[in-house]
């Protein structure tokens, strides 16, 4: 296999040239292909296959323990004008970026075999998709990038067709740190990584495509590339609504997008689009439709077990690949909170001791096609995506953040969304516990300005009278012994619900300076063990505590300087002022 389009034809050489592989290799995405790919890193240790009979078509892989997440620190985005990438992005000039990459790609492809990966993010007939090729040396790219994305023949006879297409070029180099970076050229359709073999570094139709690259490709064409799962919720009378939420890494979107509906909520049933991202667009009516750009999940692993996350429990019991996780005895795959089975080898491959750190690392993930999930929703495939209800930003808040909250109108929305902090997690390489401001859950993802973002945000409310209404919830309140106040996971629906209801004017709210809260009565929360008063506490406002935050908001935003929307600032003075009324 090659290509009829030429300039593909001459990408593909002009690397060949610089990287000097021994072999090039087409990947049509077929399952021979992809067989033997396998069978050929079974050989060489980069994967090794478990128990076939309790974890059939299954593999571990275990990656240098230097190279388990992402690395934010040195992930860039090289746009001509510094500003069009702002403070929320490491940047360098293309011309150096280009420079310094390209001379780190010079012969690291020799005793490899070049494989060109090409790939559509979204259904393959939906006009909403998009395309891509990845060049990469590494055979675990690839069988990942198969259940990642729809990946092969198809999508090369649509580039070919469309003759547009996003470079991305990976090598996964020596794993030298001092030697890695993920750098992006939104303004050349281009992404370069090298030195790491991790998902969101190396698989470049994740982040660096669908939400760095697309988000800047997103704002010129009038849609919204986010970090964001979405999930059908279908009540016992058989109507769906559909809802996208944006978290951060590791917050419980894959969670949230499986869930199971509580023993109380007979009738009720969920069905997943995604787990991790959606492109949102206006159709014709002026409703906001989203897709999503994936077709597998690449899911944090501890914690998962039949209680918090039964569907990803289950449909990661085969044809998985497992990236860091311990093993036990009879070769099966072991992580922390799994609740069965004992680990003998840690994800380190060394044998496991307690004390001696976790068996599975943190960040551990596993790699699993959609299909193979019983909630996937029939309409994960339909081309013109799924009507959106609602919008939820969330975060992990030990304090302040009331378990939900609705903004007031879009412009409060989005001034909701860019106030988004969490808690930092072991997605990315650094610190974790640590609250941070992540506008939308998109601080690691946002391939532009997040000043020009917001704008374009707020752009929207002039575009349509049917927006979705906006959201913000969190799970992960505390009290001072760091007890969780909300038990989470299946019991979110009973939030979801409030929120399916306030859409369609059906629930009550009361007004507070934060937006509309509903009353602890306003939650069904019949067979739930959490009593009135954590209720009370979970669905207050602090006002003291909302002032101050709300300052912080503010002298975040003005850390954008000029080019930051006045409209946005105007929303924070608002809130601001009420607070201080309020008092
Ligand atoms: C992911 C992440 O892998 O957000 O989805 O880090
Ligand atoms: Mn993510």
């Amino acid at each position: 296999m090659t290509t009829t389009l030429k300039p593909l034809q001459e990408w593909v050489d002009s690397v060949a040239e610089l990287t000097q592989p021994d072999n090039i290799h087409w990947c049509d995405g077929s399952k021979a292909e992809n067989d033997r790919l396998t069978a050929e890193m079974c050989a060489n240790g980069t994967l090794s296959q478990l128990n076939d009979e309790t974890y059939p078509n299954c593999y571990l892989h275990l990656s240098d323990p230097s190279d388990v997440a992402r690395v934010e620190h040195l992930t860039f985005v090289c746009t001509a004008a510094e500003e069009d990438a702002g403070p929320n992005n490491n940047w360098m000039p293309p011309k150096a970026a280009h420079e310094k990459i390209d001379a780190l790609f010079a012969g690291a492809m020799q005793g490899r075999t070049l494989y060109v990966v090409p790939y559509c993010m979204g259904p393959i007939d939906s006009p909403y998709a998009r395309l891509g090729v990845e060049i990469t040396d590494s055979p675990y790219v690839v069988v990942n990038m198969r259940l990642m994305t729809r990946m092969g023949k198809a999508a090369l006879n649509r580039i070919e067709k469309e003759g547009t297409f996003v470079k991305g070029l990976h090598s996964t180099g020596d794993l030298d740190p001092e030697r890695r970076f993920i750098m992006h050229f939104p303004e050349e359709l281009s992404i370069k990584s090298i030195g790491s073999g991790y998902g969101g570094n190396a698989l470049l139709g994740k982040k660096c495509h669908a939400l760095r690259i697309a988000s800047y490709q997103a704002r010129t064409e009038g849609w919204l590339a986010e970090h964001m799962l979405i999930v059908g919720i279908e009540n016992p009378q058989g109507e769906t609504h559909y809802i996208a939420c944006a978290f951060p890494s590791a917050c419980g979107k894959t969670n949230l997008a499986m869930l199971i509906p509580p023993e109380t909520h007979a009738g009720w049933k969920v069905w997943t689009v995604g787990d991790d991202i959606a492109w949102l667009h206006l159709d014709d009516d002026g409703r906001l439709r989203a897709i999503n750009p994936e077709a597998g999940y690449f899911g944090v692993v501890p914690g998962t077990n039949e209680k918090t996350n039964k569907n990803a429990f289950d449909m990661i019991q085969r044809d998985t690949i497992y990236t860091n996780v311990g093993k036990t005895a009879d070769n099966e795959p072991w992580w922390e909170d799994k609740k069965s089975g004992t680990p003998t080898t840690d994800w380190r491959g060394q044998s496991y001791t307690k004390g001696n750190g976790p068996a599975a690392h943190p960040n551990s993930r596993f790699t699993v096609a959609a299909t193979n999930n019983a909630s996937y929703s029939s309409l994960a495939e339909a081309p013109e995506g799924v009507p959106i209800s609602a919008l939820v930003f969330g975060g992990r808040r030990r304090e302040l953040a009331p378990l939900v909250y609705e903004a007031k109108d879009w412009n409060h929305g989005v001034l909701v969304g860019a106030g988004v902090a969490s808690e930092t997690t072991a997605a990315n390489i650094g610190e974790v516990g640590v609250v941070r401001r992540d506008p939308m859950a998109m601080k690691p993802f946002c391939g532009y300005n997040f000043a020009d973002y917001w704008n374009h945000w707020l752009s929207f409310s002039e575009r349509s009278d049917k927006l979705p209404r906006i959201f913000h919830v969190n799970w992960f309140r505390q009290d001072e012994d760091g007890t969780f106040l909300w038990p989470g996971f299946g019991e979110n629906l009973r939030v979801i619900r409030w929120i399916i209801d306030r859409c369609q004017n059906q629930a009550d709210a009361r007004s507070t300076p934060i937006g509309n809260l509903p009353s602890p009565a306003d939650i069904d929360t019949t067979g739930l063990d959490v009593s009135a008063e954590t209720m009370s506490t979970l669905l207050s406002v602090n006002l003291d505590a909302w002032r101050e935050e709300m300052k912080a908001v503010g002298e975040y935003l003005d850390s954008y300087g000029e080019r930051l929307p006045a409209a946005l600032r105007k929303e924070q003075e608002t809130v601001l002022a009420e607070l201080q009324k309020a008092h």
